[in-house]
């Protein structure tokens, strides 16, 4: 999602947010903590004075085939490479070391439909279906290196898909089951994708979605032409089938032996490109590696997610976000986990159908989005209690900042105030998780606390400089990680320009943040949606917040807009809770609201009470499409757009 801020004069942030509470971690918690606080205390300090010995003991909790001759080789940056020279694949480390274990008989995954039907793979039958596909994509003559579409939902079948092509040494791009033939169409002409993975049809909120003909379509306009189609079967409706390029999944694998070798990859070698949406039309496809993706991947995992062998771990992510990779499936799989998966509609067939899924397999991990937990809250806190939520461990967020209003109700009523909640930060581009509280954390709502060891972020304004405490800045990445991007697909120079030119020698995020007396950082949004009214710059996320405290508001965007006098003035999109009217005295009280809650800089000007906003299948609020409108501009691009 990262765009670029084109802000060269980028001067630091008023910082209008002061949030007192601190949740402190419970004595069992930290007595059970994987990760103890002086675990992590040694860890940082190591990290600190030796990030490469640091990085080198996780990889060292991980298979390879072959050693590393290296573990960062930084003769060129920002072209970084990790552990080069090792031979590995993430998939031996995700199946294949398993079935030589007690996870064998272990359930990786727990899978349910949105009509409510329900399928359980262990890691021994998800290894022979992973390889029975591997060997028919190899029938279909997919190679190493080549590039494979999966325009597929939540599905057994799409996690046995990207194992399968990740396997065989070929490439996975997943594109979401949602985008248009053409947003689809962009994205396998730029992989020049030799097959394409896909399904007849899915469910998703009640109805229907014919995905197979969305692909028929996406080929029609032309370009690229992948050789094979390979169709699974979900929704059981009638598709056409193309002789000689389209083959059924379940008549493929028939055949096919469960036994299947890891091809030995070079840690460089690419596992997946992910295309992400930017504004300006071009798809950009993020490029990650085996090796050093997964090592980043694996030991966050385990560290933030504090994982056990009876965990049952759900994160409500969509596979085609970097979310659904690293943390729905390499992550648990990594492990040796039990991870959720599900289908459909978060909302469907009602609003208690995400309690409903905790109590019925007994989640104990739950990793989710703002949105959604925003969007729960209006319907209150007895939806929730009608389930049994006991089993819940630890909460996660993810995706865009999370206010302190609702961090609190998560905490609360979902929580017990028992679960640590950790709000985790991270991107697409860097591949893992990179600033988040650990269970054993001291938590302040609304913060995502600090980097992870061996991650150096901090808050600078243009000129590389920090920031003093409590001003908002530019966040920055000052040295490589082990999960972080290869580079652009086949654009080598955008990569450059767009993460390592504005700040020389850092990694430019693209958000802006601030950091408190403690260290801990308090995300503010993009760069991009920064507000800059009458002289003060204001990250959007803290308008928003300040909107959300209210209790009349579920959700809120707020952009700048031009202003004659001051500059500009913020315009709030205002999404209501259940029993509130769009009146003039409410909207009254909203703006009063905000000045107290932020201070007399927040000043709104016009407020609009829309149906709904415009959202990413991942749940982000696109404000460029709002701020687009609000200036007569160009919207551009709006292929992840949802709603
Ligand atoms: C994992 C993911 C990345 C952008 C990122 C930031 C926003 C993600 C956040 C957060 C505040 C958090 N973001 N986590 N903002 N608090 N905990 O979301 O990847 O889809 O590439 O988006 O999402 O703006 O730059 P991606």
């Amino acid at each position: 999602m990262a765009e670029h801020p084109d802000t060269p004069d980028f001067a630091p942030l008023d910082s209008l947010l002061h949030e007192e509470r601190v949740f402190r971690p419970l004595p069992e918690t930290l007595a059970a903590a994987l990760v103890s606080p002086a675990r992590l205390r040694q860890a940082r300090e190591q990290a600190e004075a030796d990030p490469l010995a640091f990085w080198e003991e996780a990889a060292e909790e991980l298979d390879w085939f072959g050693r590393w001759d290296q573990v960062l080789d930084d003769a060129s940056p920002p072209f970084y490479r990790w552990f080069p020279g090792g031979r590995c694949n993430i998939v031996y480390n995700a199946l294949d070391r398993h079935i030589q274990t007690a996870a064998k008989n272990r359930l990786a995954l727990i899978w349910e439909g949105e009509p409510g039907d329900c399928r359980t793979l262990t890691y021994y039958e998800l290894f022979r279906h992973v390889n029975r596909f591997a060997n028919a994509l190899k029938s279909l003559g997919v190679r190493k290196g080549d590039r494979v579409v999966l325009y597929m939902p939540s599905l057994p079948e799409t996690v046995i898909a990207m194992l399968a092509v990740a396997k065989i040494g070929a490439v996975h791009s997943l594109v979401f089951a949602g985008y248009s033939a053409k947003a689809l169409k962009d994205r396998i002409d730029d992989a020049r994708a030799v097959c394409v993975i896909t399904v007849d049809g899915f469910y998703r909120n009640g109805r229907v979605l014919q995905l197979k003909q969305v692909l028929d379509d996406a080929l029609l306009l032309g370009g690229h032409a992948p050789e094979t189609v390979v169709v699974c079967h979900r929704a059981h409706v009638d598709v056409e089938m193309q002789d000689g390029r389209d083959y059924w999944y379940e008549e493929l694998v028939r055949a096919e032996r469960p036994q299947c070798p890891c091809e030995v990859m070079d840690s460089n070698d690419m596992l997946f490109v992910l295309y992400t949406s930017g504004a300006t039309g071009k798809p950009k496809g993020i490029v990650h590696t085996h090796g050093g993706y997964m090592v980043g991947v694996s030991r966050t995992f385990r560290w933030v997610f504090d994982i056990n062998p009876t965990d049952i771990y759900w994160c409500t992510a969509d596979l085609g976000w970097i979310t659904g990779h690293s943390y729905a499936v390499y992550g648990p799989l990594m492990a040796g986990a039990t991870t959720v998966l599900y289908e459909g509609h978060p909302l469907y067939p009602q609003a208690d159908r995400l309690w409903s899924t905790i109590a019925r397999y007994g989640v104990t991990i739950l990793y989710t989005v703002p949105t959604l937990i925003r969007m729960l809250m209006r319907f209150g806190k007895e939806l929730p209690r009608k389930h049994d939520l006991s089993t819940l461990r630890l909460l996660g967020s993810v995706g865009e900042p999370l206010n302190p209003e609702a961090w609190v109700w998560l905490h609360k009523h979902i929580g017990r105030q028992q679960c640590p909640l950790l709000d985790t930060w991270w991107q697409t581009e860097t591949g893992m998780i990179m600033v988040s509280p650990l269970p054993a954390s001291l938590l302040k709502p609304g913060s995502v606390t600090r980097p992870l060891p061996g991650i150096v972020a901090d808050v600078v304004d243009a000129a590389g400089a920090p920031v003093p405490p409590d001003k908002g800045g530019l966040l920055v990445i000052k040295t490589p990680w082990p999960a972080m991007l290869a580079g652009i697909y086949n654009d080598p120079d955008r990569y450059v320009e767009e993460y390592w030119s504005v700040i020389p020698g850092a990694y430019l995020t693209g958000d802006v943040a601030r950091k408190d007396e403690d260290g801990y950082l308090w995300m503010q949004g993009r760069a991009d949606d920064v507000l800059v009214i009458a002289g003060h710059r204001i990250g959007a996320a803290e308008l928003e917040s300040g909107l959300v405290s209210h209790k009349a508001v579920a959700e809120a965007a707020v952009v700048g807009v031009p202003d004659a006098i001051r500059g500009e003035v913020a315009k709030a999109f205002v999404i209501l809770a259940e029993g509130y009217e769009p009146a003039s005295a409410l909207i009254k009280e909203l703006k009063a609201h905000l000045k107290r809650e932020l201070g007399p800089v927040a000043v709104l000007g016009a407020m609009e009470f829309p149906a709904s906003l415009p959202k990413t299948r991942s749940g982000k609020i696109v404000r460029r499409i709002l701020k687009a409108r609000e200036r007569g501009e160009e919207v551009g691009d709006v292929t992840g757009v949802e709603e």
